[in-house]
Order: C-alpha cells, then sequence, then structure tokens
C-alpha cells in the first residue's frame, strides 16, 4: 500500500482480512495440484512458493511477475472474473485423462459467482467428475456491490445444486477448518469422486483495490464489526491458549516478517524496468500492422532506463 501510495507500484489489490482463506487453500493443496488464482490470494501462492517480489513486479505492471517461482504448472494471476474457473476444470480435465492423481483448485468471488464461467466449469467438472475445487472467497463485496444485490441464493454453497456437485460453507476467518474442508474436497477429487464447491466466508476489510475508495459506498460500522472476527487475531488467541505463543516469539516473527518484506521490496525496485516494446513482442508471432505503428511510437516515446 506504501508503495502505491508513494507512485512506486500501479494498482493493488489488497488480501486484508482474507488471510485464513488463503493460506488454509494453499496448506491443503499438494505442490502437484494445479492452483488458478484470482488477483488476492497470495497467502496459498506463498505457501506454493511464489515470491513477495514476483507479486509487487506483477502490481508494478511487469509481466515477468507472472512467470513466478514456486510451481510452475500453477496458472498467473487472472483478472476477468471466473475465467479462472474454466482453466482449473481444464487442467483437472487433463489430469483424469492421464490417470494423474492431481487436482485442480482455483479461487473465485462472491461477485463471480454471478459469472457464466463460474457455472459453466462447475457444470462441465460435475457432468465429468472432474478433479477440481473450486473456492468461493464470500468477501461480501464485489467493488461496491454488496451479497444482498448479488444474488437471491441463500448461501453461495447452494450454487453447486444446480451443477450435481457438494457444496460446502465453512468460516473463511478460520484457517483450520478451511484447511480441514479443503482437505476433503481434495480427497473426494484424487479418489475419483469428483469437484466440490467450498464457500469460505470471510470481509474484505480493505478498499477493493487502491483505486477504489470503499467509504464512499459502505458503512465504518460494518467494517469495524467485521475487524473484530478477522483471522489473526483469532489464530493468535488460539496459539496462545494452546500453542505456547507469547509476546516476544510474536516481536521476532515480526522483525521476520518485516526483514522479508524489507528484501523483497528491494528488489522489486532495483530490478531493471523492461524495454517498451517488451510489451508488444511476445503475443503475436506475425504483428498486426496497427500494433506496429504502436510499438514504434512506444519505443519512440520510451523513458531512460532505471528501476521500478
Ligand atoms: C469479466 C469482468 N468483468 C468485470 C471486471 C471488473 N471487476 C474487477 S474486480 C470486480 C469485482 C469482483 O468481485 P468478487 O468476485 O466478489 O471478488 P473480490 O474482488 O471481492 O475478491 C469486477 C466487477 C473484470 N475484471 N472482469
Ligand atoms: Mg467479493
Amino acid at each position: 500500500m506504501n508503495l502505491q501510495r508513494t507512485g512506486k507500484l500501479g494498482t493493488y489489490a489488497s488480501c486484508l482480512g482474507h488471510e485464513a482463506a488463503h493460506v488454509g487453500i494453499g496448506a491443503a493443496m499438494r505442490e502437484e495440484d494445479c492452483f488458478a488464482p484470482m488477483y488476492r490470494e497470495y497467502g496459498a501462492q506463498f505457501w506454493r512458493g511464489v515470491k513477495m517480489s514476483d507479486v509487487l513486479l506483477y502490481w508494478g505492471g511487469d509481466e515477468r511477475g507472472n512467470d513466478f517461482a514456486g510451481p510452475a504448472h500453477d496458472f498467473p494471476w487472472c483478472v476477468p472474473i471466473a475465467t479462472q474457473c474454466l482453466h482449473a476444470a481444464g487442467a483437472a480435465l487433463a489430469y483424469k485423462l492421464r490417470g494423474e492423481k492431481r487436482c485442480g483448485v482455483t479461487v473465485v468471488g462472491d461477485g463471480g459467482t454471478s459469472e457464466g464461467h463460474f457455472y459453466e466449469a462447475m457444470n462441465v467438472a460435475g457432468v465429468r467428475r472432474l478433479p477440481v475445487v473450486f473456492v468461493v472467497v464470500n468477501n461480501k463485496w464485489a467493488i461496491s456491490v454488496p451479497l444482498s444485490i448479488q444474488t437471491a441464493t441463500r448461501t453461495l454453497a447452494q450454487k453447486a445444486i444446480a451443477a450435481g456437485i457438494p457444496g460446502v460453507q465453512v468460516d473463511g476467518n478460520d484457517v483450520v477448518a478451511v484447511r480441514h474442508a479443503m482437505e476433503e474436497a481434495l480427497e473426494r477429487g484424487r479418489s475419483g469422486e469428483g469437484p466440490t464447491l467450498v464457500e469460505a466466508v470471510t470481509y474484505r476489510l480493505s478498499d477493493h483495490t487502491t483505486a477504489d475508495d470503499a467509504s464512499r459506498y459502505r458503512d465504518s460500522e460494518e467494517v469495524e464489526e467485521a475487524r473484530e472476527l478477522e483471522p489473526l487475531i483469532r489464530l493468535r488467541q488460539y496459539l496462545r491458549d494452546t500453542g505456547g505463543w507469547n509476546d516476544e516469539r510474536e516481536a521476532e516473527l515480526l522483525a521476520e516478517c518485516q526483514r522479508q518484506v524489507d528484501a523483497a521490496v528491494e528488489t522489486y525496485l532495483s530490478t531493471p524496468v523492461q524495454a517498451a516494446g517488451a510489451m508488444f513482442d511476445y503475443m503475436f508471432s506475425e504483428w498486426p500492422e496497427p500494433l506496429r505503428d504502436q510499438r514504434d511510437n512506444a519505443l519512440h516515446h520510451e523513458p531512460e532506463g532505471g528501476g521500478h
């Protein structure tokens, strides 16, 4: 957020409040499974080996961030809403045809469940019993659209019924519960029983992205209430009660996190920017004529080099 506010990063999508949902997903998956994220599931991705500096590169407008560390068979960030559901179903179809015990896993938002791609992916996964888990991260908002005007269904998990697949709802602020629900769903996939929809109920504590100002459309009271249920407070309490967690260990952890974040920022800021031509070079084997002109124009206006 600080990088974006100081002009060193493009738009950024925060994951604040979603940590338990995302980490629960990553923790349950195996390396050989395939993750098809949307755009804020860093907790799942870090678990799978994506680096913080990759995330910064991507949101800094550098496509090399998409070529992240971690499993090379995972999909890159996906902004066209819900299309990642089809990517995960496609990967799962490949695994099934090859007889491999691997699962596709995707995340879609509450808003994304109104899209055709979501239903199409669930439908094909249901009828072909594909090893795929659709995780709906229900954070109650789709930019400025609240869940109450998004859908008339009582839960998002019940949308699974239309595809003839199991749907479960889980407390998305409880990392243990999310991991458990995911493990069950992945086991179903691996044992040939087909897909599952997991609805993780949570709350988007941040603005949608740095290009948004949520105070214009939602009550601060609602946000403050949700903040009391956020997943880190709860995990801390649980660990204090059961695992010997204390202030000293927490201070050490926070210092280590700060060190890692600082190192990632340093890596990002010192990565030389790509030449302006790069954004044209890797899409077509033969350029359409208008693109050639645009490329020439971009090169003409290219600023002097330097970092991000
Ligand atoms: C096909 C498509 N339509 C519209 C958009 C613009 N858009 C970006 S994010 C978003 C809202 C998504 O809300 P939700 O699915 O609940 O996910 P969240 O951001 O809350 O995690 C929209 C409409 C888009 N990226 N793709
Ligand atoms: Mg949402």
